[in-house]
């Protein structure tokens, strides 16, 4: 199957902890985003995360990819305390195709695919349409969705060295 796998991290040297992610999956990715600068989403009194999107095709099933994403979690120090709140490293599954290119389901306590809030995150949306100009949610133009979103949320979401809005 082919995944879409959004990374991001906001303590200590956040970038670094995105980058060492990308690097363990190189030799499934199919396509990459470079690391942005974003502001906090949800909760917004926090510092500003580093975060990236991957794409990867993989022989594991959904449930074996989230195990993986979960041990890299576990392995940076991640420690689950608030909701949306301050992580050294988040690794979500944003959407499962299967060969056929149709997008992979699931609905249960562990897993939900496609993941629920990425059609509405520009910190996830934004590197996912670098990575893949053609990138389609559920049926919907990745594109178009970014020019669906709040202009400010787009341009919290800029390249290392870009301009502070
Ligand atoms: N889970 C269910 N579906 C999935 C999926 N598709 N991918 C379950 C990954 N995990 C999935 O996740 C809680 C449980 O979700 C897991 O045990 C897994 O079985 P978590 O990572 O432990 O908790 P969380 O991340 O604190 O909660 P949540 O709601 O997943 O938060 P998000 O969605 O990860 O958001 N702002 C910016 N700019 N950049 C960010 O990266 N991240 C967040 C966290 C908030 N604001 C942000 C960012
Ligand atoms: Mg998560």
């Amino acid at each position: 199957m082919r995944a879409v796998l959004s990374v991001g991290a906001n303590l200590d040297d956040a970038a670094r902890a995105v980058d060492g992610v990308l690097g363990y999956f190189r030799p499934e990715t199919v396509a990459v985003s470079p690391v942005y600068d974003t502001a906090p989403w949800g909760v917004t009194d926090q510092p500003d995360f580093a975060n990236a999107v991957v794409v990867i095709d993989t022989r594991d099933s959904p449930e074996e990819l989230l195990g993986r994403c979960q041990a890299l979690e576990d392995a940076a120090g991640r420690v689950r305390e608030m909701r949306w709140g301050p992580r050294t490293l988040d690794v979500d599954i944003v959407q499962c195709t299967d060969a056929d290119g149709s997008e992979i389901r699931r609905a249960t306590e562990r897993l939900t695919l496609p993941h629920p809030h990425s059609h509405e995150r520009a910190f996830v949306l934004v590197p996912w349409l670098a990575a893949d100009p053609d990138a389609r949610l559920s049926g919907v133009p990745v594109s178009d969705l970014v020019d669906g979103l709040p202009p400010e949320d787009v341009a919290g979401v800029r390249l290392p060295g870009e301009e502070q809005p």
